[in-house]
C-alpha cells in the first residue's frame, strides 16, 4: 500500500491500538499521563512539551513550571518515548547579544528537524511574549537566535521543511494576556532571522474553536496535504476550554485550508484533564510519525499540569478531517 505519510519511518513509536468500542478517531494512551508534574525535583508542572525522534531514541524540550511558579524550558532524552529523564536544570541558551539573550520566562516549546539541526521556538518573554528560536544538535548545548515576530505572539511552529526555498512558520499574533480572540498566521524566512510574506491561514470556527486557535504540533507531510492539528478554545461560564482539532493545508501554499474539522478530535474529558492546574485543557505541542504504518502519537499537556501521549492512523484520521470538514 502506497504510504500516506511524507517522511521517515519511527519503527519505534510508542504505540497502543484502539481501545474495542472506542468512537473517537484519536484514543489516549491507558497509562497516561506519560510525564507526572513531579519528574524533576523542582517541577509544579510538566506540560505542553515537545518531543522528536533522536539517535534511534528520543529527545525533547519541556516547559516545566517550577515551585516558585515561573516558567522554564528544560530538556530530556528517553529511550521509549514514554520514560523521561528531564534535566533538573534549565536550559541555559548560548548567545553573544545579551538583549536577545536575556531570559525572563519560556512555554510552550516545539521542536522542529529542518535540514541540518533541531529548531526550538517557544513562547519567549520579551517585552511581552513573542516566538523565540534556538537551536541544537544534541539536545545539551541549545543556541539562541534572533526573535521570529514581534510581541505579542504565540504558537510559533516550524515546518519541517522549506516551502518554495524558504524556512516557514505559523504563529499566533495575540496580547499580553489571557487572549481572547486569535487566528493562525503563516509567515516565511530566507534565514531564519528576518520573517515576512505573512498569510492568514484560518480563524475561529464556532463551538470548540470559537474563541481563538493555534498550531500545535510540527505539521505532517502527507499526500494528502500538510496535517496540521491545532488547538481551539471555547469560552464557557467557567473559563477557557482548550480541545484539538485537525485540517489539511495545500502543500505548496500551507496558508490555503483544504479541508478543517467541524468536531474535535480530542477534548478534555479524561480525569488528569479536567483537573490541575488549568482545568479543561488538552494542548498538543507534538507528534511522531511513522510512514511505514501510518501511525501518530502526540504528546498534549493535561490541564496545564502533566503530558500525555495519544494516539491516532493517518488514513483513518484524514478521513475522518474530509468528512466532518467546515472550512
Ligand atoms: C495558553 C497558554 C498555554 C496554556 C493555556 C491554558 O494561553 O498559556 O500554555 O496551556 O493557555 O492555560
Amino acid at each position: 500500500m502506497p504510504k500516506t505519510i511524507i517522511g521517515p519511518d519511527l519503527p519505534n513509536i510508542p504505540w497502543e491500538g484502539k481501545p474495542e468500542g472506542y468512537f473517537g478517531v484519536m484514543w489516549r494512551y491507558s497509562k497516561n499521563p506519560v510525564i507526572p508534574r513531579n519528574l524533576i525535583p523542582t517541577s509544579n508542572s510538566i506540560f505542553n512539551s515537545a518531543v522528536v525522534p533522536y539517535q534511534g531514541e528520543f529527545a525533547g524540550v519541556f516547559r516545566c513550571d517550577d515551585t516558585r511558579r515561573y516558567m522554564q524550558l528544560h530538556a530530556g532524552k528517553s529511550k521509549n518515548g514514554i520514560d523521561w529523564q528531564i534535566d533538573p536544570k534549565r536550559i541555559h541558551f548560548i548567545g553573544d547579544d545579551p538583549e536577545v539573550n536575556a531570559w525572563e520566562y519560556g512555554y510552550d516549546p516545539r521542536v522542529c528537524w529542518v535540514e541540518d539541526r533541531y529548531y526550538v521556538t517557544w513562547c519567549n518573554g520579551y517585552h511581552g511574549p513573542t516566538i523565540g528560536v534556538a537551536y541544537t544538535r544534541d539536545f545539551e548545548s541549545f543556541y539562541k537566535m534572533e526573535n521570529a515576530l514581534l510581541p505579542f505572539n504565540r504558537n510559533g511552529v516550524m515546518f519541517p521543511r522549506k516551502i518554495d526555498g524558504r524556512f516557514a512558520m505559523f504563529s499566533r499574533p495575540s496580547d499580553n494576556g489571557h487572549t481572547p480572540f486569535g487566528d493562525i498566521f503563516y509567515s516565511e524566512s530566507p534565514d531564519m532571522v528576518f520573517w515576512g510574506r505573512h498569510r492568514h491561514v484560518m480563524s475561529p470556527n464556532g463551538g470548540w474553536q470559537a474563541t481563538k486557535i493555534g498550531a500545535g504540533p510540527i505539521p505532517i507531510e502527507t499526500t494528502e496535504g500538510w496535517l496540521m492539528i491545532y488547538h481551539g478554545v471555547l469560552t464557557s461560564c467557567n473559563g477557557f476550554v482548550y480541545s484539538a482539532g485537525a485540517a489539511l493545508l495545500d502543500l505548496e501554499k500551507p496558508w490555503k485550508v483544504i479541508y478543517r474539522t467541524s468536531p474535535y478530535i480530542i477534548s478534555p474529558q479524561a480525569l488528569y484533564e479536567l483537573a490541575g492546574d488549568v482545568p479543561n485543557v488538552v494542548f498538543p505541542c507534538a507528534a511522531l510519525t511513522d510512514a511505514a504504518t501510518g501511525r501518530i502519537a502526540v504528546y498534549y499537556g493535561a490541564a496545564d499540569t502533566v503530558t500525555g501521549l495519544a494516539f491516532a492512523q493517518v488514513d483513518e484520521l484524514i478521513d475522518f478531517i474530509k468528512k466532518n470538514s467546515r472550512v
